[in-house]
């Protein structure tokens, strides 16, 4: 053989493993760290399988994937390269057909996930056996594009349209027995979970049906509903509760096309139309957007001077200080996560309160059926309530969360340095104030830390990390690990004043008040930034939250305002009138009993007449200007605190407004779809609201330099 032939079987061999156990060819898929379909990975399953038909002592064919998990999909990575030569290569359609057309039968033994390619990998298989604790999945609409290896043609043959579509559609994982009870699965291998238990599993079950004539998924028709009329109503329902639910997407739309082509066409010619569809799909901006979004959550993990290696504090047991809103949801964060956890607070009436509002919580939830009683009383031992930090001393990680006052921060933390032991972690969930001041007042200030979660904190998904400048590696690394652990997405921030996330917000939020200022209506101002893909519109947001809370903020910052720079005056006026939003059913909107928002015409009335005393000129104003306004408000300020480096990279900024402040996932996060939009033409634009607008819109110093070299945020590198 040659060198090169030599070398290149060498390496299929490495990536698919070749064993026989009583006449059953065991075929492992070994290519870390969760066998996806690199490069390489088919050719050698392929010639892995050529080699078990040729042996005559081969029955059937058992293909499993090393490690902790079958194979999690295609390469992703790969896409990126397919986008930059424009080119989308063979695809793995002729391959699986070639699995599919394996003489033995093939049965595909399923752990931890068979996602995207690796479901599609397992029903070009004759029998799936999966472990109970297995997940299959179709989630490319997650990243933009379809399935694009026969998901959708054989998806609808083992499970039926309906379910199909949903799963193409919506991209939710499905839990191995749900997709036994669909017949996705042929077998479960009871109290099996890992790799050797399943395998054990799978040859015997290989060994049942080596006999059988193989079962090809394609010529399988049993599931197609025979009246095209019942699959074009399952369709247009599956395109509702898409739109509904991944509103402004357009590759869940085309993955019900491609099932309903599954139902209404021969297995080849819907194929054809499934390729065309992804294929359309994988070079929109929506799928590089996803992609950047499911790498960036990723990223953020990684810290350039904190390396995996750095030393971290076990954690075992925490304790939070303040049971209002906030600290209640940390403590459910904690238990949820199974950590013993300590609720402290001052009165015994404040603490009552945060343990009724949690335990309400718990019980909503198994109403609605998210989880069982049992489960929730679970989590109800977990924590404890306080009134004292005598317990203190052995937990590993506290997390502040009393009210906005340094006084008080600071009272807090002296406390802990004197009751915590030596190595614990004391995180402050601040949202407003100096890390490094609440650190100045502890003896171990590389122990202190901001954990800012986001409200409520049992559900959003986003934690801002922030370094103080004392923080120690340690302190970071274990906070990054734990923060995993809770089930967040941890992004490393810098200490300035807000953070990242509510930094950025502030000239959003400005922004949207002085659109209606200059005469643009509430409505209009939500609607367009709604149509955007935002989650709300700012100014419902702000009733949400609360008017009086940037209220206080501002009259407590009032000194730091720079004389002649206009300021928003509306939300300031509402709060005079005693609207605070929805907490008094009364903010830029009205709001019933069951909190629905009613849209107020006098308020409208009152802004207009308030913004002419002030000689503001009222004119009509497009919903693009209201986008471009509100966001690249959020890209410019983005930009200075990448210059200044508070944020390690730009995706840091987009992976915190994708998991914490509703910015659409399909838009990539505001930096990243500034790079889209060019940021030439953004810092016109800027220049151009500068111009009109005055100060506030000066632009950042990175912005311009990056326009004027023709680069993108991407690009930028702090050195
Ligand atoms: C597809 O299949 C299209 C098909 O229709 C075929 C068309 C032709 N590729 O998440 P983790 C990396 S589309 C490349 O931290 P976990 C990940 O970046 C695909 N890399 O682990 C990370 O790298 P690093 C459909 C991948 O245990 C490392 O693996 N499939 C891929 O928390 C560990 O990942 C999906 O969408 C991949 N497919 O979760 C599944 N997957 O360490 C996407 C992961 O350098 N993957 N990586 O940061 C997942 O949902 C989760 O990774 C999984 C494991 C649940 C599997």
């Amino acid at each position: 053989m040659p060198r090169f032939e030599g070398h290149r079987a060498q390496l299929m061999a490495e990536l698919v493993r070749y064993a026989k156990e009583d006449g059953i060819a065991v075929l492992t898929i070994d290519n870390p760290p969760v066998n996806a379909l690199g490069p390489g990975v088919a050719e050698a399953i392929t010639a892995a399988l050529s080699r078990a038909e040729d042996d005559i002592d081969v029955r059937a064919i058992v293909v499993i994937g090393a490690g902790k998990t079958f194979v999690a999909g295609a390469d992703i990575k790969e896409f990126a390269k397919m986008r930059a030569s424009r080119d989308c290569g063979p695809g793995h359609t002729a391959f699986l057909l070639r699995v599919e057309d394996c003489a033995k039968p093939v049965v595909m033994a399923i752990h931890g996930t068979a996602f995207g390619g690796g479901l599609e990998l397992a029903m070009a298989g004759h029998y799936r056996v999966a472990t109970t604790d297995a997940q299959v999945g179709q989630p490319e609409v997650k990243l933009g594009i379809i399935p694009g290896a026969g998901g959708t043609q054989r998806l609808p043959r083992l499970a039926g349209v309906a379910r199909a579509a949903e799963m193409c559609s919506l991209g939710e994982p499905v839990k191995a027995r749900d997709a036994f009870d669909h017949g996705i699965i042929d077998k479960l291998a009871d109290g099996s979970s890992g790799e050797a238990e399943l395998r054990a599993a799978a040859v015997a079950f290989a060994s049942e049906v080596a006999r059988q004539p193989v079962r090809k998924t394609r010529e399988r028709s049993e599931k197609l509903n025979a009246a095209d009329a019942d699959n074009a109503a399952i369709c247009a329902a599956a395109r509702d509760v898409a739109r509904r639910k991944l509103r402004g997407r357009r590759a869940p739309l085309a993955a019900i096309d491609a099932v309903e082509a599954a139902a209404k066409l021969p297995f080849e010619k819907g194929l054809a139309r499934e390729r065309e569809l992804f294929v359309e799909c994988l070079f929109s901006d929506e799928s590089s957007a996803l992609i950047h979004a499911f790498f960036g959550e990723r990223e953020v993990a990684k810290i350039p001077d904190v390396p995996k290696e750095t030393p971290m504090r076990p954690i075992h047991s925490a304790a939070v200080v303040g049971a209002g809103t906030m600290g209640g949801g940390i403590a459910m964060v904690f238990a949820n996560a199974g950590i013993p956890v300590l609720l402290k607070e001052s009165e015994q009436a404040a603490l009552d309160r945060g343990l009724a509002t949690i335990r309400s919580n718990y019980a909503n939830s198994v109403k609605r059926g998210r989880f069982t009683q049992e489960y929730a009383d679970q989590r109800m031992a977990l924590i404890t309530p306080t009134m004292s930090y005598d317990n203190f001393t052995p937990v590993d990680v506290v997390v502040e969360a009393v009210f906005e006052s340094m006084a008080l921060k600071k009272e807090v933390f002296a406390e802990l340095s004197r009751v915590c032991k030596p190595d614990a972690v004391l995180a402050s969930n601040t949202s407003t104030l100096s890390i490094d001041e609440i650190a100045g007042g502890t003896t171990r200030p590389e122990a202190v830390i901001g954990t800012h979660f986001f409200s409520p904190a049992n559900v959003m998904r986003l934690l801002e990390v922030v370094r103080g400048a004392a923080t120690s590696k340690e302190t970071v690394a274990t906070c990054m690990q734990l923060s995993k652990r809770l089930g967040k997405v941890g992004v490393l921030v810098g200490n300035c004043r807000g953070f990242v996330g509510n930094r950025m917000f502030h000239p959003y939020r400005r922004e949207a008040q002085f659109l209606v200022e200059e005469g643009a209506s509430i409505e209009a101002v939500d609607r367009a930034l709604f149509e955007f893909g935002m989650a709300m519109g700012p100014l419902s947001v702000a009733d949400l939250a609360g008017l009086d809370i940037g209220w206080r903020i501002r009259k407590e910052h009032r000194h730091l305002e720079k004389p002649g720079v206009r300021q928003p005056f509306a939300e300031d006026r509402l709060c005079e009138m005693g609207r605070y939003g929805q907490k008094t059913r009364a903010g830029w909107y009205r709001y019933d009993e069951q909190r629905r928002q009613i849209p107020d015409p006098e308020i409208a009335e009152l802004v207009r007449g308030w913004s002419r005393e002030k000689g503001i000129e009222q004119r009509e104003i497009s919903s693009q200007e209201i986008v471009e306004r509100c966001i690249y408000a959020l890209v410019n300020e983005g930009a200075r605190i990448l210059d200044e480096g508070f944020a390690l990279r730009a995706v840091d900024i987009d992976t915190i407004y994708l998991n914490g402040y509703g910015f659409p996932a399909h838009r990539g996060g505001p930096m990243f779809w500034a790079d889209l939009v060019g940021l030439k033409q953004v810092y016109e634009r800027v220049c151009d609201f500068e111009r009109t607008h005055g100060e506030n819109w000066r632009s950042a110093t990175l912005l311009r330099r990056l326009a004027e070299e023709g680069k993108t945020f991407a690009d930028f590198k702090k050195s």
